[in-house]
């Protein structure tokens, strides 16, 4: 690492044991001086230049420890799927409120919130939608992280905290269905979409689809082209093999019709 790449002194990165945590934690260290990682779960031994701190978004005092001394947060922690009201409601509601008290009271300015294209899933796979189109989620889950959204545009517009909601699609190495030739995020370009999201001298406030380049997209970024994310990465090498694993939906099936997938009709789960 080449110490003129160093921009941040100390950035925190939660959920950082989770599937894009483990992904993320080394290629952020590259950028910061200390790069604080936590979760719930196990997070192994602190590399040089890391402090591991294991914090549940829900307990408020310790969320107020965490955000001591931090420059910029890439927030990833937190319930990741549909899943019952309780972990939804500490996890990325309580939680998310918890992350921009503890930010604002320790002057902490720029949030890379990781949110969902399931805020607007239940928009149909032939539309195109941008940041302006209301939110319309497919559960429990995407309005967990519409609330997340809303609640940093509240801190950017009365406090001037800055942040960059993702609306990430499906990152994960390869796209496993049909559905993710058109979400499908490779991590290098999740990674350059939150560099970039990191590093724009002035962010305020904006929604970012996170997709790679790929062929079709259900998503214009118009309103976050400040931002200078570009793609390098598509799911086109990998449509021939993933076409014939997984066979077409039938048309009427609501994962074929919806932006969300099967998280249309995923759910309710019982607390
Ligand atoms: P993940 O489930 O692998 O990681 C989430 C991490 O958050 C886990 O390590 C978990 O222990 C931690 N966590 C859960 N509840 C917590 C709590 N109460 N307190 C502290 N930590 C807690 O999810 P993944 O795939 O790494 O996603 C990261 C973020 O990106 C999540 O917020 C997810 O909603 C979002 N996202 C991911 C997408 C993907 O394709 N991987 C797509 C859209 C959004
Ligand atoms: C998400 O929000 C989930 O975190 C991830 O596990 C995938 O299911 C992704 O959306 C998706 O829509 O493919």
């Amino acid at each position: 690492m080449a110490a003129d790449s160093l921009r941040f002194s100390r950035l925190l990165l939660t959920g950082a044991a989770g599937g894009l945590g483990k992904v993320l934690r080394p290629r952020l260290k590259a950028h910061c001086e200390t790069l604080r990682v936590s979760d719930v779960a196990p997070l192994g031994d602190a590399a040089p230049g890391e402090e591991v701190r294991p914090c549940a978004l829900e307990d408020k005092a310790a969320m107020m420890d965490l955000l001591e001394g931090v420059q910029a947060v890439v927030h990833l922690g937190g319930v990741s799927t549909e899943a019952a009201f309780s972990p939804i409601l500490a996890a990325n509601i309580v939680g998310v409120y918890h992350l921009y008290e503890a930010a604002r009271r320790h002057g902490c300015k720029r949030i890379v919130f990781a949110s969902s294209n399931h805020v607007i899933g239940f928009y149909r796979q032939d539309q195109v939608i941008d940041a302006r189109d209301p939110a319309r989620p497919d559960g429990l889950y995407g309005i967990s992280k519409a609330f997340g959204e809303d609640l940093s545009r509240y801190y950017f517009d009365r406090f001037g905290i800055e942040t960059a909601c993702l609306r990430i699609g499906s990152s994960f190495p390869e796209p496993r269905d049909r559905r993710m030739l058109t979400t499908w995020l490779s991590y290098d370009d999740l990674e350059r979409l939150v560099m970039a999201a990191l590093t724009v001298p002035v962010l305020g406030h904006a929604i970012v689809f996170g997709a790679s380049d790929n062929r079709a997209s259900w998503w214009d970024n118009r309103y976050a082209a400040h931002i200078g994310y570009r793609p390098r990465d598509s799911a086109e090498p990998f449509r021939e093999a993933v076409e014939a694993r997984s066979p077409a939906l039938p048309h009427d099936d609501p994962a074929a019709l919806y932006q969300g997938g099967a998280f249309v009709r995923t759910g309710p789960f019982e607390d």
